[in-house]
């Protein structure tokens, strides 16, 4: 979108003055009279049988007013976790998950799992009993590595799950790639870890739960992405009809998928909302976000490239091995899908194969965490480029313009079944290459000797499917009324995304008028509207361009009636900058004048396919080998997200992305104890969180093709920036190290880790 299309705002984001200054109403804020407060008991080991849970001492505990358990969740006949692996798998497999009660019966399968929900007149009172309430345990022995889990012998988490195993399903053509393998010049092969990581966004969770005893409705105050989503994976939790429960949710301090399905929790406080006859409220602690939000990525991936003799791809395999946690949770299809999606990323490679491995264990049940899988299989496809790169020496980006898949093939279809829209790698990849001037770099290598330190650089050309969701349609209801004030209601939720700006401009730009003349209400409580919640960077390809489609026909409908005013034909008037006029007529109707009497309402909806965001990234970093500490000294990126509706918030996203990635190659990971199953990294002391200095200013270019998806031309861009950062800035690091032996190394990578795979390689 050019600039002049803005002259109507500065493309600051308008939500912020609220946000930062304290004027925003996040579930913490959220209070309702005689409301009570919950706390949960959780396991306190990975794997057990439960004996009996005594709940004697914490009711007599002074101010709690109910203990519920295990059998109160199984007396409700919430026990059937919602899940949505609906794929078919190999030989027809449908995915297996154990059941699990909102307050766990029988038996606990990891740490964190909640077991018991005390509730008093206060949150400390709750918190305080919940330590008097006596749980015996008979102890199991546990299993948290994916790939033990899957040995025979391993313990076994349900007999609703033998050997572990969730689901197992391939894609591809086997033959072909055994074929293209005998006949290759050069085989690549490696064994990729993409971590186990915790989403912590700001904002614990937290739920606040009402229940009306006259119409049988449960109000519903949690900070979600959505409310279709959770609603419906809550109806089938709770067979509670989903137009009884009515969700509210204001202010949400960030998500990263996390928040998109129904927790446990949330039909735990249903219960006891509704015995009660009382609002309860649990907020939840960073503890039990680190236990109990649903982890991201933990992806083990054994990958293998075939080339000829001149560098060309003939053919991929990979086994994937996808650890899902102690249950499948409703956010686990985004690791088969959009893994499978883009799997061979930007490249033309005829044949694939791929098979995957889904075991369940001792952990915590994983979900969508920003990429879902999209930056997994970048992670996975970059580095087998890269690597081969290394291996046949020849240049990583000559490599890569040799394998893209052209331009002109575009649309094109992946052998794993992806339909990639539109895109221009060779521009994209000419573009970064200058940007980062990446034939400068072997003199900046030999300056950065000189003081004792080696300098690498990275490339990633990444591609991912964003847009497509769930819902039937995007609706968007539009009403303007007679003060001339556009509101616009919609399913998705910004959760720090800048919604309000950027639907509000998407409006005010159709209209043409001010961007303080639109409204945007999100999920506004009881509505009926459909849509997809926020997530897989699809609000602005769906209900974005739903609020584009909105605004026309209320275009469409002023002329209407302002014909009537101007006593004229529909077709005889014309639109601009807020007024309607016509050719016959010299009186002007005001966009304010058609509401006058009463206000006029619409609805639009759209149902839009799967667009495809792409992007070079380039990276530089300087590692000291006497400490092991790299420092990025330089980060370009050039992203096609299509058109964009707000620069400032693009480079948010992107930037926000290109950390969040970077958290994870140096720092951040999930670690349990192999011997108990106890999780090591359970507060911010144990578990790291990247801060934003280890990424430099970021060099940014636009490099868009105009999607056809949505009348917008946009594509997502909320995971982009991780997609890339990730394999870019391990690419890097191995680049930096290869001259001194080392050429594998998998994430975390902290100071000490390289340090140690240095001093290794040296011996
Ligand atoms: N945008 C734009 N022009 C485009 C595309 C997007 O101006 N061509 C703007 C959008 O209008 C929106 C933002 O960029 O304000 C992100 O848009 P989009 O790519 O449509 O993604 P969603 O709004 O659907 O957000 C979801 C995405 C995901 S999946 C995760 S995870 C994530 C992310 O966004 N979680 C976030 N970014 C986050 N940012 C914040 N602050 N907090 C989170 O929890």
């Amino acid at each position: 979108m050019s600039s002049e299309t803005h002259h109507h705002h500065d493309g600051r984001r308008v939500e912020d003055v609220r946000l930062i200054t304290g004027a925003g109403r996040y579930a913490s804020d959220w209070n309702v009279p005689g409301q009570l407060y919950g706390h949960f008991v959780r396991a306190d080991r990975a794997h057990a049988e439960i004996v009996s849970v005594d709940t004697k001492k914490a009711l007599a505990f002074p101010g709690v007013k109910a203990v519920f358990t295990g059998e109160d969740a199984v007396r409700a006949g919430y026990t059937r976790a919602p899940h949505t692996m609906q794929f078919v798998g190999k030989n027809g497999m449908k995915a297996r998950s154990p059941a699990r009660p909102v307050l766990a019966h029988g038996k606990v399968r990891f740490v964190g799992e909640a077991v018991a929900l005390v509730v008093a007149d206060t949150a400390a009172a709750a918190q305080d009993a919940a330590d008097l309430v006596e749980i015996d345990y008979r102890e199991l022995e546990s299993v948290t590595d994916a790939e033990r889990a899957l040995d025979r012998g391993a313990p076994q988490l349900s007999d609703e799950v033998p050997g572990n195993l969730a689901w197992e399903s391939e894609v591809g053509d086997e033959k072909a790639v055994e074929a293209a393998f005998a006949a290759a010049a050069h085989i690549t092969r490696a064994k990729v870890v993409s971590t186990r990581v915790a989403p912590n966004p700001m904002e614990p969770r937290a739920c606040l739960v009402a229940y009306d005893a006259s119409t049988e409705t449960y109000r519903i105050h949690s900070p979600m992405q959505g409310i279709t989503t959770i609603r419906s994976q809550l109806a089938a939790y709770t067979k509670v009809p989903a137009e009884k429960l009515v969700f509210e949710v204001g202010d949400v301090g960030g998500g990263f998928g996390q928040r998109s399905g129904a927790y446990p929790e949330y039909a735990a406080l249903m219960i006891a909302a509704k015995a009660l006859s009382a609002p309860v409220k649990w907020t939840g602690s960073r503890t039990e976000g680190l236990l109990t939000d649903t982890h991201g990525r933990n992806m083990i991936a054994y990958g293998q490239l075939a080339l000829d003799k001149d560098g060309k791809f003939l053919a991929m395999r990979i086994d994937w091995i996808v650890d899902l946690g102690a249950y499948l949770s409703p956010g686990a299809q985004g690791h088969i899908r959009n893994t499978t999606n883009c799997m061979t990323g930007v490249y033309k490679i005829p044949a694939l194969y791929a098979s995957y491995r889904i075991p369940i264990t001792n952990t915590t049940p994983l979900g969508a965490y920003r990429g879902a899988g999209r930056p997994d299989i970048a992670y996975t496809v970059e580095r087998l480029v890269n690597q081969a790169a290394a291996e046949i020496g020849m240049d990583a980006a000559e490599l890569r313009r040799r394998n893209f898949i052209p331009p002109e093939a575009f649309p094109y279809t992946s052998p794993s079944g992806g339909s990639y829209e539109i895109a221009d790698m060779p521009g994209v990849l000419a573009k970064a290459l200058e940007l980062a001037d990446w034939k400068g770099f072997g003199a900046r290598r030999d300056k950065s000797k000189q003081t004792g330190k080696l300098r690498g650089i990275g490339i990633s050309t990444v591609i991912e499917n964003t847009g497509l969701g769930n819902a039937p349609a995007d609706e968007v209801e539009m009403q303007l009324d007679a003060s001339g004030t556009v509101t616009a209601f919609m399913v998705a939720k910004t959760q720090g995304h800048g919604h309000e700006t950027t639907f509000g401009s998407i409006i005010a730009n159709a209209l043409e008028i001010p961007l303080e003349k639109v409204k945007i209400v999100q999920c506004a409580p009881g509505t009926k509207l459909k849509g997809n919640g926020t997530g897989g960077s699809r609000s602005t390809v769906g209900a974005g361009s739903v609020c584009h489609i909105a605004a026309q026909k209320l275009i469409e409908q002023g002329k209407a009636l302002a014909a009537l005013d101007l006593g004229v034909e529909p077709s005889q008037v014309g639109y601009a900058k807020g007024e309607f006029k016509s050719d016959l007529s010299d009186r002007v109707v005001q966009l304010a004048e058609i509401a006058k009497e009463k206000t006029v309402s619409l609805m639009a909806d759209g149902k839009f396919g799967s667009t495809y965001p792409n992007g070079c990234h380039i990276a530089e970093v300087e590692v000291d080998p006497e400490t092991g500490v790299t420092e990025v000294v330089s980060y370009c990126a050039v992203d096609d997200i299509g058109t964009v509706i707000n620069h400032a918030i693009v480079e948010g996203q992107l930037h926000g992305g290109v950390v969040q990635g970077a958290g994870q190659v140096f720092g951040e990971k999930v670690i349990y104890d192999p011997e108990t199953g106890q999780p090591l990294t359970a507060t911010f002391m144990d578990y790291y969180m990247p801060r934003a200095g280890i990424i430099p200013e970021i060099r940014g270019e636009e490099h868009p093709t105009e999607s056809k998806v949505s009348p917008l031309g946009v594509k997502g861009v909320g995971e982009s920036g991780c997609t890339a950062s990730i394999p870019v800035l391990v690419g890097a690091v191995l680049d930096a190290l290869r001259p001194v032996g080392v050429d594998k190394l998998d994430m975390p990578l902290t100071p000490a880790r390289v340090w140690r795979a240095i001093q290794g390689a040296a011996q």
